[in-house]
């Protein structure tokens, strides 16, 4: 009995602080599509973002930590088109529920725009219970993809 009450508590404790057992993969224009654990999103260089997004709440104001997501394409090796096709690539993150939203190569690229679009793992200094991208810039939450499980270059 005494056994139970401890497995439960650990239960409870374990289901208080949920761990970030998200994968990411990076598919598409890349030369080593791959499955980023967090672990391995923590390895790149991490960025902090104070940002302001328009949500249903109103403007939510937050704090975000996580890799640039120009590091995550780079880190499985982002294909580049050469020339006249060098800025057609359209990057594609989805949420684990199917919402999908583009980000074009443009706004990404340092030569480009190079906004500091982030896959988030940590808010105002907790770990997140799941992935979030963040698109500092936006004036809508829209495209802050919430549960990212996939990242496509196409
Ligand atoms: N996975 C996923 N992410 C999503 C959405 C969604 O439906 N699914 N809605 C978006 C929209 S339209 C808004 S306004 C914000 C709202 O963020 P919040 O729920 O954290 O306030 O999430 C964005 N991210
Ligand atoms: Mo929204």
């Amino acid at each position: 009995m005494r056994r139970l009450m401890q497995a439960a508590a650990l239960l409870t404790l374990l289901g208080a602080a949920p761990s970030l057992a998200q994968d990411i993969s990076v598919s598409g224009q890349v030369e080593r599509p791959s499955t980023l654990s967090v672990d391995a999103l923590r390895a790149l260089p991490a960025v902090t973002l104070d940002v302001a997004h328009l949500t249903s709440r109103g403007m939510q104001r937050a704090t975000y930590t996580g890799a640039q997501l120009w590091a995550v394409v780079g880190a499985a090796g982002l294909v580049e088109p050469t020339g006249r096709e060098r800025l057609q690539r359209v990057v594609m993150a989805q949420g684990r529920d199917g919402y999908a939203v583009a980000l074009a190569i443009g706004e990404l690229h340092p030569d480009f725009a190079g906004k500091q679009v982030l896959v988030a793992y940590a808010q105002d200094g907790q770990a997140l219970p799941a992935l979030r991208l963040i698109v500092p810039g936006d004036l809508h939450a829209g495209r802050n993809v919430r549960d990212l499980v996939s990242i496509e270059v196409r």
